[in-house]
């Protein structure tokens, strides 16, 4: 089995959205390992978009991300999870996301995207340490 990080934002949870998105995934065969509402503050989100940081967007960025609960999801399947979820997904910005995606069939706005999914294996790792520790790795 496979985990990968699934965060829905905080756009999903004030549009109504989660269920919509979790439910995707379920009934596409994965299963949820792991969930939970939270309110990100900066220091988690500093170290989650480290990779960001310095960027013209990162700002707007935490600031979106924090405004509001998100549902932080740890998502499980077969390998590659990550890959599954990330294509279910679609483009970071919904405007380009394939229809029958999340993004594309929810979203307009690239700063409300909807959905947080880990991009590789690695990134998987440290997510789901980061926001739910180890032992869910
Ligand atoms: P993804 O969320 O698809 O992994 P990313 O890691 O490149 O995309 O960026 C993280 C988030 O930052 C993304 O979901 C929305 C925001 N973002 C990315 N590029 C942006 C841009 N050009 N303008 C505004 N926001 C952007
Ligand atoms: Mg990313």
């Amino acid at each position: 089995m496979d985990r990968t990080l699934v965060i829905c934002k905080p756009d999903a949870v004030e549009r109504g959205l989660v269920g919509e998105i979790l439910a995707r995934f379920e009934r596409k065969g994965l299963t949820l390992a792991a969930l939970a509402m939270r309110t990100l503050d900066r220091a988690i989100l500093a170290r989650h978009y480290a990779e960001h940081e310095g960027k013209p967007f990162y700002d707007d960025l935490v600031a979106f991300m924090s405004r509001g609960p998100v549902v932080v999801a740890v998502v499980e399947g077969p390998a590659d999870t990550w890959r599954v979820v990330r294509d279910m997904m679609g483009s970071t910005n919904p405007l380009e996301a394939a229809p029958g995606t999340i993004r594309g069939d929810l979203g307009v706005l690239v700063t409300e995207n909807l959905i947080h999914g880990s991009d590789s294996a690695e990134s998987a790792a440290r997510e789901i340490a980061l926001f739910f520790g180890d032992e869910l790795v």
